[in-house]
C-alpha cells in the first residue's frame, strides 16, 4: 500500500505512522526524520534544512523533493511506504505524481489527520523540540495553513482523500486510521 500522510504539525503523524508501518508491513518515510538526521550529521543538506526548519518555514522543495525521490527507489519502498510529511506543497505533489506515473505505482490513499489549534499548540509545547517554541509553533501553522492545506482540495479532486479525527487517545485515533485504511489495504 503506499500512503501519503497529511496534518498540521503536532497532529501526531509521526506518532501514529509508526503503528501504520507495523500494521501494514510499509516503509516508513519521514521527511522530518530525515532532515533531522542530515542536520545532526552535518551534511550540506542537513546545514541548509536547519535554518528553515528552526524558523517554522518549509524547506525548498527542490532540495526535499530530491531526497524524497532517492529514498523512493530503495528496496524496502518495492512493499509498499507511508509518506510522513511529504508532500507539503503542490509543486512537491506534482513531483511525486511524476515520479510515481513513471514507475506505475499510483497512490493508494491520502489520509489527513484533523486536530483544533489549541490542541496541537498544547502537544507541541508539552514535546519540546527545538522548533516547538510558541513563535515559532504560530509560524508552523500559518505554513501549513497557506502551503499545505491546498493539497487537501488536490487530492480530493483525485478521489485520495480519507479525513479523520485526530483527537483522543493514541488507541483511538489508530483505530480511526485503520477504518480508514482497511478497505484499500
Ligand atoms: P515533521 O517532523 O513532519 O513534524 P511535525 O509535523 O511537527 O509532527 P507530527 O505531526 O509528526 O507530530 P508527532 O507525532 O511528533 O516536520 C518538522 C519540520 O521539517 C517542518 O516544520 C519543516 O520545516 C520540515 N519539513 C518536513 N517535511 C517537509 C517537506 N515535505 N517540505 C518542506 N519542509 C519539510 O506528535 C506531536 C506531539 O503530540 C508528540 O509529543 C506526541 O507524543 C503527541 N501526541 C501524538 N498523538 C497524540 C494524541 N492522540 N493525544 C495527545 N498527544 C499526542
Amino acid at each position: 500500500m503506499r500512503i501519503v500522510f497529511i496534518g498540521p504539525p503536532g497532529a501526531g503523524k509521526g506518532t501514529q505512522a509508526e503503528r501504520l508501518v507495523a500494521k501494514y508491513h510499509m516503509a516508513h518515510l519521514s521527511t522530518g526524520d530525515l532532515l533531522r538526521q542530515a542536520s545532526a550529521a552535518k551534511t550540506p543538506l542537513g546545514v541548509k534544512a536547519q535554518e528553515y526548519m528552526s524558523a517554522g518555514k518549509l524547506v525548498p522543495d527542490a532540495l526535499i523533493i530530491d531526497l524524497i525521490c532517492e529514498r523512493l527507489v530503495l528496496p524496502d519502498c518495492d512493499k509498499g511506504y507511508l509518506l510522513d510529511g511529504f508532500p507539503r506543497t503542490i509543486v512537491q505533489a506534482e513531483a511525486l505524481d511524476d515520479v510515481l506515473a513513471r514507475r506505475k505505482t499510483p497512490l493508494d490513499a491520502v489520509l489527513e489527520l484533523r486536530v483544533a489549534e489549541d490542541e496541537l499548540f498544547h502537544r507541541l509545547a508539552s514535546r519540546g523540540r527545538a522548533d516547538d517554541k510558541p513563535e515559532v509553533i504560530h509560524q508552523r501553522l500559518e505554513t501549513y495553513r497557506l502551503q499545505t492545506e491546498p493539497l487537501l482540495d488536490y487530492y480530493t479532486s483525485k478521489g485520495l482523500l480519507k479525513s479523520i479525527d485526530g483527537c483522543g487517545t493514541v488507541d483511538n485515533v489508530f483505530a480511526r486510521a485503520q477504518a480508514a485504511l482497511d478497505p484499500v489495504a
